[in-house]
């Protein structure tokens, strides 16, 4: 269905929301649906709209025009929801397997359409519950690897990934990353939010010039290099899994940005979850880490030597630097997720959810202390498998 301009934004409600799947012919006229509002992020509207005789559904996302973790205060683009809609559509044309199907969009209205994943569960919730999710691993390597590669210069020819990347240009929704990734949590900022007996940890890492060097070239990467089309939020609150499949959602960050990043976001959501964890439990995860980056390197690798439109392509050492470079800033990227989710404004259920006052904040000097490390040591990392040790020496003493 076309982009309609016609239509005047409002916030939905749940009856609206009816009304919308009615007018829109996504169910017969009469049909009758019940609705539900179950958006638990930090931004948009989810409504789930269902036709109970025949338990078929849809989901209508509409995006607020502010950031509802914080409230009207906070503006923000609607704009954001024509990206998510248009990152979905490309990443289909690639990978339709690994992303919801999109029914209809209306930039008026904020809103995008699509394929209910009721029968999955999102990934951090089932995480958090214990599930290992078994093909995670290998489904977000080769999300990752196809959907880098294919909308890179490797992929596209010079002119349609200019195009690409020109349509996916989204200031308003990379500030937030700048600010609540890269800068704020490494500063005494008031965005900030960590329990009182985490300042003395925290104080330390803002004192450490170190570090600050570190992020900010870090920060100076997700800034400038535009490599190729990003999720660019791809932590595990947005992938809907389950034992068989994988999807992923939630695309209104996307934008032309370093290879490393999600790679790193999703890392460090596998070790946040880690961090949640007793040591014995925590296999899964360090496997899923290990696959994620081995499949990522192999499909990436596979395609570079298939199908790359690059006259350097077959030089030899090329790939091998750009997947040592991919390597070296998704650890990096990595800590600084960590770092954030742990005393910057938007956290992660995995760590804050943990009931023992003590536990808790012996996992949130550990996320510091494994946050930190990525970020310095990042460079002389070499093997994937050296993060599990890394875990293991930063582990509090
Ligand atoms: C104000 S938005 C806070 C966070 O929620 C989103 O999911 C992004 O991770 C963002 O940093
Ligand atoms: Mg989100």
């Amino acid at each position: 269905m076309a982009i309609s301009k016609q239509s005047v934004y409002e916030p939905l409600t749940e009856n609206t929301a009816i009304s919308l799947a009615l007018r829109l012919g996504l169910f017969p006229e009469g049909t009758p649906l019940t609705c539900r509002e179950i958006g638990d992020g930090n931004l948009n509207l989810v409504f789930h709209v269902v036709d109970q005789t025949k338990n078929k559904g849809v989901i209508i996302k509409q995006a607020l025009p502010y950031a509802k973790v914080v409230g009207e205060s906070w503006p923000l683009t609607l704009k954001r929801a024509t990206i998510e809609s248009n990152a979905l559509r490309t990443f289909s044309s690639y990978v339709p397997e690994y992303v919801p199907k999109v029914y209809y969009s209306d930039e008026s209205l904020a809103i995008t359409v699509m394929e209910d994943l009721s029968h999955l569960q999102i990934a951090r919730k089932g995480l958090i519950e214990g599930k290992t999710y078994p093909l995670l691993s290998q489904h977000i390597g080769q999300f990752l690897a196809k959907t880098l590669f294919y909308t890179s210069d490797f992929g596209l020819n010079q002119q349609q990934k200019k195009q690409l990347a020109q349509s996916f240009v989204n200031p308003e929704l990379c500030k937030i990353t700048e600010d609540l990734v890269f800068t704020d949590p490494f500063f005494d900022h008031d965005t900030n939010n960590f329990e009182e007996e985490l300042r003395d940890d925290v104080e330390t890492l803002w004192n450490n010039s170190s570090l600050k060097l570190e992020t900010a070239k870090l920060k100076r990467k997700f800034l400038t290099e535009g490599d190729a089309l990003l999720h660019g939020d791809l932590h595990t609150g947005s992938i809907f899994a389950s034992d068989e499949e994988t999807k992923i959602i939630d695309p209104e960050f996307a934008f032309y940005g370093p290879l490393g990043f999600d790679l790193g976001q999703f890392l460090a959501n596998l070790l946040l979850n880690a961090l949640s964890r007793n040591e014995e439990e925590r296999e899964p995860l360090f496997a899923h880490v290990e696959k994620t980056w081995e499949v990522f390197q192999q499909t990436f690798s596979e395609l570079w030597e298939n199908q790359n439109v690059e006259t350097y392509a077959k030089v030899p050492g090329f790939l091998q630097e750009v997947l040592d470079r991919t390597f070296t800033d998704a650890i990096g990227f990595a800590g600084c997720e960590i770092i954030r989710r742990t005393i910057g404004l938007a956290h992660v259920a995995d760590l804050d959810g943990i009931k023992d006052k003590e536990e808790r904040l012996n996992a949130k000097r550990h996320a510091l202390r494994l946050g930190k490390t990525l970020i310095l040591k990042r460079e002389s990392i070499n093997k994937i498998q050296e993060i599990r040790q890394l875990f293991t020496q930063t582990t509090l003493v």
